[in-house]
This record gives C-alpha cells, sequence and structure tokens, in this order.
C-alpha cells in the first residue's frame, strides 16, 4: 500500500466538503450524516486540523434543545434523498432554525474528540473549543441515558434501524415484525435510483423506517415519549459499546481539559454499562447478542453489532473471545469483518448491512482490539481494509467473499478510515 492511496483519499474528502462540512457522498447522500462526520474529522485532521474541529462544531451547532444530536442536518434543500426534512417535519414542531432528522445515530462524537485533541500538535491552541464542544457531548451523553434508558438499566436503546447506523442489519428481522405499515403516505425511494437495489434495504423494511418516523412525528418528536411508545426497542451491542467507549474518552480528555464533573459523570456511565454490557454476552455465538427491550429475550442473530463492542475496554476475556471470533470469520471470507456471519442462512453477501464489510466498522473494530493487545487480528483487519481499496476503489461498502465494491462511490468514511488506515 503506499501513498498514492493517502492522495486519493484526501482528494475524495475534499471534493466532498461543502465547506463547514462534508456529505458522505455525491448524489446518494447529499445532507450532513452524525457519525459519518465524526469519523471523517480523523481523516481531515491529517489535512487541515482547524477544519476537522469545524465538521464536529458543524453537527452540534444542530444539537436539539432536549440534548439529542440528530442522524442528518439538512443543510441545503435537495429532492435526491428520500425521506427529505419534509417527512420528519422536525423544523416547525421544534422550532429549528435548519431542519434535521428526528433520530441519532451512534455517538462516535466523544471518541473522536479526544482523538483529535490527542494527536493535535498544538493542543492548547484548541482547548477552548474542546472544552464547548466537551460540554456539548456530555449534554448528549445525559440525553441517551435519560431518554433511551428511563429504567436505568444501564444500557440505551434504539427505536429505529436508522440509529443504529446498521440499517438493514438481520438483528432488526424479528423486532421489526411488530412494525405495522399501514396508514403510511405514499412515497418514492430515491436511494434505489442511485445504487443497485438489489444492494439495498427492501420495500416491506422501508415501509416500517417510514411507518416509524411518522409515527413518533404524530408524537412531536417528544423524547420524554418516544421510548416507550414505541414498538421497535433494541439495545444494540455495537451502539453500547461505542457509547461506553466514548464516555470514556470523554472523561480522560474532561481530565486533561479541567473539567471534573463532566470527566466523573462519563466515567461512571462508562462503568455502568460496561457491566451491565455482561447481559448481552452469548456464550454461543462467541459473541455479544442485541437485546430486544419489548420482549425481554436476547435475539439470535451474529452480527457484527455483536463484535462491535471491541471498540470499548471489556474485561480481557471478552475482547480475547472477540479476536478470536474475527480469526474464525476470516476462515469463511476473503475480507474480514463480515456485517454478519457468513454461516447464517439469512447472511447476503451483498445487501448493505446484512452481510458486506464496512471500512468504519473495520477502524473501530481494529482500534480496540490494538488496545487489548490483539495485534495481529487488528493488523489482518487493517491489511483486509487496505485491499479493499486496491481492489474495488472507495465504495461504500463491499462484498466480504470477493470484494465487491457495492453503494455509493468516492465515498468520504471510506476515505477517511484509509487516511487512517496508512497512519
Ligand atoms: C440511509 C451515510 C449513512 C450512514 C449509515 C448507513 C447509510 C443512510 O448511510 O444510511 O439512508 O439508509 O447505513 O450508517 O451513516 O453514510
Amino acid at each position: 500500500m503506499t501513498r498514492p492511496d493517502y492522495a486519493a483519499a484526501a482528494e475524495i474528502l475534499r471534493e466532498n466538503d461543502r465547506g463547514a462540512y462534508t456529505v458522505p457522498t455525491k448524489g446518494l447522500y447529499p445532507f450532513q450524516w452524525n457519525w459519518d462526520s465524526c469519523l471523517t474529522a480523523l481523516g481531515l485532521a491529517a489535512l487541515d486540523e482547524d477544519r476537522a474541529f469545524t465538521e464536529i462544531e458543524t453537527l452540534f451547532a444542530h444539537q436539539w434543545p432536549d440534548g439529542m444530536v440528530p442522524h442528518i442536518v439538512f443543510h441545503v434543500d435537495d429532492d435526491g434523498y428520500f425521506p427529505g426534512a419534509d417527512v420528519w417535519n422536525t423544523a416547525p414542531i421544534l422550532g429549528l432554525a435548519t431542519p434535521t432528522s428526528g433520530i441519532t445515530q451512534p455517538p462516535v462524537a466523544g471518541f473522536a474528540l479526544a482523538r483529535l485533541m490527542q494527536r493535535s500538535a498544538d493542543p492548547a491552541a484548541f482547548a477552548d473549543r474542546a472544552r464547548v464542544l466537551a460540554g456539548a457531548i456530555d449534554r448528549w451523553h445525559d440525553w441517551f441515558f435519560r431518554c433511551r434508558d428511563p429504567e436505568g438499566q444501564g444500557l440505551v436503546a434504539i427505536l429505529h434501524p436508522w440509529e443504529s447506523g446498521r440499517d438493514n442489519s438481520i438483528d432488526w428481522d424479528t423486532a421489526f415484525e411488530r412494525v405495522p405499515t399501514d396508514g403510511i403516505a405514499p412515497y418514492t425511494r430515491r436511494d434505489t435510483q442511485h445504487a443497485d437495489p438489489e444492494h439495498r434495504p427492501t420495500k416491506d423494511q422501508y415501509d416500517r423506517y417510514l411507518w416509524l418516523v411518522e409515527h413518533f412525528r404524530s408524537m412531536g418528536w417528544d423524547n420524554t415519549r418516544l421510548h416507550d411508545a414505541s414498538p421497535f426497542r433494541v439495545v444494540d451491542p455495537g451502539f453500547n459499546g461505542i457509547l461506553i467507549r466514548s464516555c470514556a474518552d470523554l472523561a480522560e480528555l474532561a481530565d486533561r481539559l479541567d473539567l471534573p464533573e463532566i470527566a466523573a459523570r462519563n466515567r461512571d456511565r462508562a462503568a455502568r454499562a460496561t457491566t451491565a454490557l455482561e447481559a448481552l454476552w452469548d456464550e454461543g455465538h462467541g459473541q455479544y447478542l442485541c437485546l430486544d427491550r419489548v420482549t425481554g429475550d436476547l435475539i439470535g442473530s451474529a452480527s457484527v453489532g455483536g463484535i462491535l463492542p471491541a471498540f470499548a475496554t471489556l474485561p480481557p476475556a471478552r475482547s480475547a473471545a472477540l479476536a478470536a471470533r474475527v480469526d474464525a470469520l476470516a476462515g469463511q471470507v476473503q475480507f474480514t469483518v463480515p456485517s454478519h456471519d457468513p454461516a447464517d442462512p439469512r447472511f447476503d453477501p451483498l445487501r448493505y448491512w446484512r452481510g458486506p464489510v464496512w471500512l468504519i466498522v473495520n477502524y473501530l473494530i481494529a482500534d480496540g482490539l490494538r488496545a487489548a493487545g490483539h495485534e495481529s487480528t487488528a493488523e489482518r483487519i487493517r491489511h483486509d481494509s487496505l485491499r479493499l481499496i486496491t481492489t474495488g476503489g472507495f465504495a461504500e461498502y463491499y462484498g466480504p467473499r470477493d470484494g465487491t465494491p457495492c453503494g455509493g462511490g468516492r465515498f468520504t468514511w471510506t476515505a477517511a478510515m484509509v487516511i487512517e488506515f496508512l497512519r
């Protein structure tokens, strides 16, 4: 792997830069996405540190009054994406200056900010901006535990598959059967006009995605009520693993920034969630599983969501088991880490989150495994990730068996992760 890939990655970041935020890719996703931006900031920092901080600041400028940070910020009008601002209708309902979606996404901001500061050539120059962001991220974390863990169980639920960032994972299939489709407004999808429909979620899934959006909208996007009112409430180990890591990293950063209360609160959140995560461990699958909070049952679906907690600091036996799980998966595919276990009959190698490899997920897993001392597994993931770029370019995701590039092309966070992997 040589420098030209780095240069090509940097060119994609520049191309998708809209000044104060980046779009995930031209055409398919013309707005700012939450976890895309935070992970993209890591790549941007290699080109321009100031611009990297701006990326996260722009996202947090659209934090809701209740503390939630939305998954999409609709900075511009563009009918190339569905569902657009008018479907969510958050701006009129909540009096927002810029329309946003009404749900959130994996909370990588705490981790991303801490990493930007850790790596900065001149952290003192960014300390004031980091303090403001640390306060905003702390409010987001507080929102999670208030609104998505109302009974204080220690872990937070997602109320919509889009919140997980793993839209059509097999993990959601059973719980999704409870979501009705009657009464939804007629609609035209745009994603299937930009990307191969065979590589995207199905119409049945889109109907249910929209039913949930319309249901939450009809409740005025009131997050004090949505958790209990949603027929879809799932505790995703990947999402919680990311939250744990962000709480822990934010706590450490807050110590350095002399923000002791933020440090204490986030350390406590990370510790409680790490303890609670144990309930999602499944010895049979050798990984974590999702929990359906409506039924109280673990969901028997071995997705990468159950490996993603490797990103957080776990008991050593758990990290070791997850490293072994990745090593075992490597025996079944050409490129790790598939988003679902190929041994599961529901595995679908090219359909979005039901099998394909995503570089951001690879990066998070490899980062955690490396920190836990599983160097060779982390290195394998890094190596496979870079091979995918060589064979398929900077795609949105890839087939794990043959590296087929899928979805959108010239993809921002894929490029950002390449910059990270080449550091
Ligand atoms: C959609 C932007 C987003 C990611 C998600 C991914 C996809 C958007 O693209 O969702 O409309 O389905 O699943 O994780 O943030 O890259």
